[in-house]
């Protein structure tokens, strides 16, 4: 499918239709990362404000599943996220993205 709109495109009209782009954009944008490594609540909270101290990421640690859910950015890359848990010092096994509606 051809990309209609890109993640910079500013939408010149306000109304349903640019609405539904944000929506599913929004949910265009989750990755999940599966973490190793981590043990405690201190090691949950260090890799949350690791990955969040990345510009135009939001992240979510869940220790027990052992992963991380991210919001991020199109323009922020696997790597970075990779590289971030990884200087926290902990080991990224994978990064999966969740598909949107329009399954980009
Ligand atoms: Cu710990």
């Amino acid at each position: 499918m051809n990309k209609k709109y890109s993640q910079n495109d500013t939408v010149p009209f306000m109304g349903m239709d640019s609405l539904f782009i944000k929506i599913a954009r929004k949910i265009n944008m989750k990755r999940i990362i599966a973490i190793e490594g981590m043990t405690c609540g201190h090691c949950q909270a260090r890799v949350e404000k690791a990955l969040n101290s990345v510009e135009g990421v939001k992240a979510k640690v869940d220790l027990k599943k052992n992963s991380a859910t991210v919001e991020a950015d199109s323009t922020v890359s696997d790597a970075l996220l990779k590289k971030t848990v990884e200087e926290a010092g902990y080991t990224v096994t994978s990064i999966e993205e969740k598909k949107g509606l329009f399954g980009r």
